[in-house]
């Protein structure tokens, strides 16, 4: 079976099932896309983030209803003690005045337990879905995602979540390197800049699809419904 998507039908090989495919969702916490959290407090257009809500829960709803498909959630965060933050990263949110691990109306930006840090109401993981908690960018750094992705017999890989061209992008490079077979999907992702959501669905389309391939949850569901028989 085959989905729709640019610049190829995914998955490459046809080897699309649900024991063999991984639904992520990346990092969709009230910092990267509440008032009061992370990007808000950079100044960002929080409209630009939030687009991926209603996509992803209409996916969500669907994907829930397949016995035993694999479904992980991200999260990105530091522990309390911030021991986790490279000193550059910290210095960096400073400047530009959400400095990680400070007080922000959410709570303290970006710290595991944090309200901010959270992932959102709407999307909130339900019994036998996975969460990852992550130091950086990408979600297999410091983290035991490529163990159960392995132990799960996982081979395609679907991507969704913020921010496109930040941490979606590097676990979508991370995962390429490693053998998964990736699909980004354009309405269940969202950028900081527009421009640069644009730009990072681009870039997996060149060279055939150098990272995977992009599509949209229409597509997915429909490919997702005829493999539940429905
Ligand atoms: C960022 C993320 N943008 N989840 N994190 O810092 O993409």
């Amino acid at each position: 079976m085959y989905i729709q998507a640019n610049p190829y039908h995914y998955p490459y090989n046809g080897n699309l099932r649900a024991d063999n495919t991984a639904l992520m969702i990346i990092d969709m916490q009230t910092d990267f896309c509440g008032p009061g959290g992370y990007v808000d407090q950079m100044g960002y257009d929080l409209s630009l983030t939030r687009r991926a809500i209603e996509p992803i829960k209409a996916l969500l709803e669907v994907v829930r209803q397949i016995p035993d498909f694999t479904v992980i959630h991200t999260r990105e965060g530091h522990k309390p003690d911030l021991s986790d933050l490279p000193e550059n990263k910290r210095w960096r949110s400073a400047q530009i005045g959400a400095e990680i691990g400070s007080q922000g109306p959410a709570g303290k930006i970006l710290v595991r337990g944090e309200k901010g840090w959270d992932i959102i109401e709407e999307l909130y993981p339900v019994a036998g879905e996975f969460i990852i908690d992550k130091p950086g960018k990408g979600s297999f750094y410091a983290t035991d995602l490529d163990l159960i992705l392995r132990n799960r017999r996982i081979e395609n890989i679907i991507l969704t979540g913020i921010t496109t061209d930040v941490c979606v992008h590097t676990t979508m490079r991370e995962a390429n390197d490693r053998g998964y077979e990736c699909l980004i999907l354009e309405d269940c992702t969202g950028a900081t800049d527009y421009g640069n959501h644009l730009a990072a669905l681009k870039m997996v389309t060149m060279q055939g699809g150098v990272f995977g391939s992009v599509s949209n949850s229409t597509n997915v569901i429909e490919a997702l419904k005829a493999l539940a028989g429905k």
